[in-house]
């Protein structure tokens, strides 16, 4: 957990948005990451579909409502990232959720494939853990203490990494 403290404005929150409670296995790499690094964000379950006006209102009010970033996971036509981003200037990152019939190829194309002038950075399929750290890395531009959190992280994971060639290369290697 790595406390924030900013002098001379608030740090912005990263704004988590489902289209269904059914993508919350998806999401929950992302809060996990999220609850480790200690940024505050926000979970809401929200459709481009079902709850149109719930997600506007929050794209729309979201910069004055103190977020600095909006994540948006959604399957089948996923809509939900290219709505939001519609109605907002901050960036969006778009998760494509996997689906029972086109193993989420069918939320990828939704998701990445926006028009010239509305973009929304999309992440892997069922890429949430990219979308947690990209998020980080979005605030961590105005804000040295989330920079230095990502910095630390990408050197113990390089320890890791180096840690399991020194255990492999010994077993295996033959000389
Ligand atoms: C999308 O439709 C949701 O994001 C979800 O991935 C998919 C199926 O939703 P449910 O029928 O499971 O609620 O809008």
């Amino acid at each position: 957990m790595y406390p924030f403290f900013v002098c001379g404005g608030k740090v912005k929150k990263i704004g988590i948005v489902m289209g269904s409670d059914s993508d919350l296995p998806v999401i929950e790499k992302a809060i996990h990451y999220l609850q480790q690094s200690g940024v505050e964000f926000t979970v809401n379950v929200f459709s481009a579909h079902r709850t149109p006006d719930e997600a506007l209102s929050f794209a729309r009010h979201a910069k004055d409502n103190g977020y600095g970033v909006i994540i948006a996971a959604a399957g089948m036509a996923a809509h939900l990232a290219g709505v939001l981003a519609a109605n907002t200037v901050l960036p969006v990152i778009g998760i494509p959720c996997t689906s029972k019939t086109l193993d989420g190829m069918d939320a990828l194309l939704s998701t990445v494939q926006m028009p010239p002038g509305i973009p929304v950075a999309t992440v892997a399929i069922d890429g949430a853990k990219n979308a947690a750290i990209l998020a980080c890395q979005i605030l961590a531009v105005s804000d040295e203490h989330i920079a230095q959190m990502l910095t630390e992280q990408r050197r113990a994971d390089s320890h890791n990494v180096l840690a399991k060639n020194m255990t492999i290369s010994t077993i295996y290697s033959t000389k």
